[in-house]
């Protein structure tokens, strides 16, 4: 088998790339270890930048996501018992965030690739990627028991945290960097109508908690847990519970419904650099992680295979590789704003065992400065709505 571009990971990354790619008249194969409804089922993030929103509809897969997606133009920050709206729209010049489950992206452009003749190859295994450092790099992969060797120009290594693309750059040729947080998040999706209309981010004594929704019938929320948590302490009375405590203000209350999904995500910043080695370029996941608090790490993903497909692009239409020399730099300058920004957001919002009530206050003044004075509040604005792509 012979393409172009062969792409490791059919998450929003691969799928948007090997979208992109199609559009600009470049061939690509994407081979995926999950079966296709695995992946179009995991519930993952569910909040939209403008930017992404933008993308996905200058390139007309945004049908679904213009009737089903809920933009929202502010969120509520709660502390000291008290909510404060940040009117995000209004500080911003009216960009705003779309609520949008990951999985319905997926599903959306899986339907495009397929429907446009892409090749996709679900429940791929023992995939290797090899001889990056030469003008010949392969994939090998086995699917349906077949082992199969795909030739190409290029790798996307598009297959997050866990994947293979990035063990493949050499230890001296790439920088981990990364920070681990001293909790992690209990994640629940509920059916039942959301007690919000827009997200609440609540700083408590007793640790963070997050309102947020992906439908009028479907609750999307989170709780601060320790790192290593056991789920199975965690029954839905308690979890509800925790909620109302940690949520609670004046003259509100928590709507309780069925759990239909629970999961533990750990909180850690990561970066590799450079995001790439020879002819393999990591994206997404596979290149950086964000702790969920800025709402980033799906969007961050989305901005990178954007620039690759256009340096890809400018390569097979001029034969320069400016642009795909640039790629790394380019990518690691927004990586770096939003792992600041994420971690940020998360040092602001969480309790750390360690802080005593020096640390404690900061986290208050920061919060009370933010909700006080418009420059501040537009600071964390830009940055949640996403800042326009340069
Ligand atoms: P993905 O991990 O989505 O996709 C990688 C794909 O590669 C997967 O389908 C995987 O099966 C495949 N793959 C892996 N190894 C492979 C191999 N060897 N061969 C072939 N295929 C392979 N972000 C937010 O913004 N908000 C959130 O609330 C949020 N919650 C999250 C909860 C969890 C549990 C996790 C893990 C992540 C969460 N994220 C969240 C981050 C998440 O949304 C990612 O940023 C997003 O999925 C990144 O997309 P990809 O880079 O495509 O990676
Ligand atoms: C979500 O709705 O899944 C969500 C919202 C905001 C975040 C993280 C996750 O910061």
């Amino acid at each position: 088998m012979r393409t172009q571009v062969a792409i490791v990971g059919a998450g929003p990354a691969g799928l948007l790339l090997s979208h992109l790619l199609y559009l600009n008249g470049i061939d690509s194969v994407v081979v995926e270890r999950r079966s296709r409804d695995h992946v179009e089922k995991r519930v993952r993030a569910g909040v939209l930048e403008q930017g992404t929103v933008d993308l996905l509809r200058e390139i007309g897969l945004a049908d679904r996501l213009d009737r089903e997606g809920l933009v929202h133009r502010g969120i509520e920050l709660l502390f000291d018992g008290g909510t404060h709206r940040i009117p995000m729209s209004d500080l911003t010049g009216g960009r705003a965030i779309t609520i949008y489950g990951q999985q319905h992206v997926v599903r959306d452009l899986t339907e495009a690739r397929l429907a446009t003749g892409g090749q996709v190859f679900f429940e791929v295994d023992d995939v290797a990627v090899v001889d990056v450092g030469t003008a010949a790099p392969r994939l090998r992969f086995t699917v349906e028991g077949r082992q199969t060797e795909l030739a190409c120009d290029f790798v996307a290594g598009c297959d997050g945290s866990h994947g293979v693309s990035r063990s493949v750059l050499p230890a001296s040729s790439r920088q981990l960097l990364e920070r681990d947080y001293p909790f992690a998040w209990l994640g629940i999706l509920a059916e039942v109508a959301p007690s919000s209309d827009e997200l609440i981010y609540a700083y408590h004594e007793r640790g963070f908690a997050l309102h947020s929704l992906r439908s009028p019938t479907i609750s999307r929320l989170y709780l601060q847990v320790d790192p290593d948590e056991d789920l199975a302490n965690w029954p839905d009375h308690r979890i509800w519970d925790e909620l109302g405590t940690r949520l609670a203000h004046g003259g509100w209350s928590l709507n309780e419904g069925p759990v239909l999904e629970k999961g533990i995500t750990p909180m850690r910043s990561f970066v590799c650099e450079p995001m790439r080695f020879g002819r393999l370029f990591l994206a997404g996941d596979a290149a950086h992680i964000v702790p969920p608090t800025g709402a980033k790490g799906l969007n961050l993903a989305v901005h990178d295979v954007h620039v690759l497909a256009d340096a890809l692009t400018d390569h097979y239409r001029t034969g320069s590789e400016a642009s795909l020399d640039a790629y790394s730099a380019t990518c690691l300058r927004r990586v770096w704003r939003v792992q600041q920004f994420s971690w940020w957001m998360t040092s602001m919002l969480h309790r750390f065992p360690e802080h005593d009530a020096f640390e404690q206050n900061l986290q208050l003044s920061q919060l009370e400065y933010l909700v006080g004075s418009p420059a501040a509040a537009t600071s964390l604005a830009e940055n949640y709505v996403g800042l326009p792509w340069t």
